[in-house]
């Protein structure tokens, strides 16, 4: 027998025992720097506007949940070209967009993934978590706890849109994934409008925590009127040269993030702010609230405008620029939570040439 022949059976009796040889597959397993299935990508909201109405035409809720009583809702996933056979936006958080038309519910439900919805167009339609309906304006953001039940409404006379984060993904990856329909289309509204807010968004002053607080926010309703105030405040005394005037969304509790597995981050880019460049460990997924620009990752420049979408892969040098006429916000969902839980969150400035 040859020496291949020899290999080659050699291989084969590894494999019946359930065997592999580390060298013959370290490559898949081990890269010398963060290295991600998703690539760098882009979305034009003009283009998902048009889907969005097309499957408004054509797809029912209530069809859908006909079809298959699992998560019965309009739904368009970003699908990154990289993660096309997992039809997710990165390997850790989904992005969709979710248009309900006037008169429709999408049913109760709830499970372990983690969730938010950014209004993106239309006033006055809800999403009701856990006994509290939270009408949302274009730029709130509402958060969906782990195992909180929730179901969506349009009582207005236009179609909403909104774009939906859920860390699907990761529970999947991590194998824990639980899921139930409610029993009935709308879970029972046990809480009194504007309760969260109420309660929570004390303006830098601490609450006081409810029994059985978690780690997660117990504010689940950050109005865009806030958060721009603030924003607009922040850029008039400070700028980060690379992210321009950032403010992360947080457990008013603790400081924290308010998920622990999707890091949610509004950033206001100044009229003609040219940003300096950074990589670091995390995926993100930005959605341009308002404004023009360009963000450059790796090679590539992304033009940019409202509505759109788009992905960062971890550990690839990126900047954002914002045109010159007027100022840019974006919005964005990481799993950076998660990577500094793990300590595994790394940032670099690049040198300047
Ligand atoms: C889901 O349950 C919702 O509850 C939205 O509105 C988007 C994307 C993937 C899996 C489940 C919702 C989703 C989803």
């Amino acid at each position: 027998m040859d020496n291949q022949t020899q290999l080659d059976a050699f291989y084969a009796e590894l494999e019946n025992d359930s065997l592999q040889g580390l060298w013959r597959v370290v490559r898949n397993m081990m890269s010398r720097t963060p290295s991600s299935p998703a690539r760098p990508f882009h979305w034009q909201w003009p283009r998902l506007r048009r889907h969005l109405d097309a499957a408004a035409e054509l797809i029912g809720v209530a069809d859908i949940a006909k079809a298959d009583r699992v998560a019965d809702r309009r739904v368009l996933v970003l699908v990154n070209p990289g993660l096309k056979e997992r039809n997710t936006t990165t390997p850790t958080i989904a992005a969709s967009l979710q248009l309900i038309r006037p008169g429709e519910v999408a049913p109760a439900h709830r499970h372990s993934s983690t969730a938010i919805r950014f209004m993106i167009d239309g006033h006055g339609a809800f999403s009701a978590v856990d006994g509290e309906k939270f009408c949302m304006e274009p730029g709130d953001l509402v958060l969906t706890p782990s195992m909180a039940w929730h179901n969506h409404g349009n009582e207005t006379d236009r179609p909403v849109v909104w774009m939906d984060g859920l860390d699907a993904p990761l529970m999947m990856q991590l194998c824990a994934f639980f899921y139930d329909d409610y029993p009935k289309d709308e879970h029972e509204i046990v809480r009194s409008p504007g309760f969260s807010v109420k309660k929570y968004a004390a303006g830098g002053l601490r609450p006081m925590p409810s029994a059985g607080s978690s780690g997660v926010s117990p504010l689940w309703h950050y109005r865009f009127e806030d958060a721009y105030r603030a924003l607009s405040n922040l850029a008039q005394v400070e700028v980060d040269p690379v992210e321009g005037a950032a403010l992360d969304y947080v457990n008013p509790l603790t400081g924290g993030h308010a998920l622990p597995t999707i890091g949610c981050r509004i950033q206001l880019l100044p009229a003609g702010f040219a940003g300096a460049a950074h990589r670091h460990t995390g995926h993100v997924i930005y959605h341009v609230v308002k404004g023009e620009g360009c963000t450059t990752m790796g090679e590539e420049r992304f033009p940019w405008q409202q509505g759109d979408c788009f992905v960062l892969p971890p550990w690839l040098w990126h900047k954002h620029e914002s045109a010159g006429h007027g100022e840019s916000i974006l919005f964005s969902m990481s799993d950076v939570p998660v990577l500094e839980a793990l300590q595994l969150y790394k940032e670099e400035l690049q040198p300047q040439l």
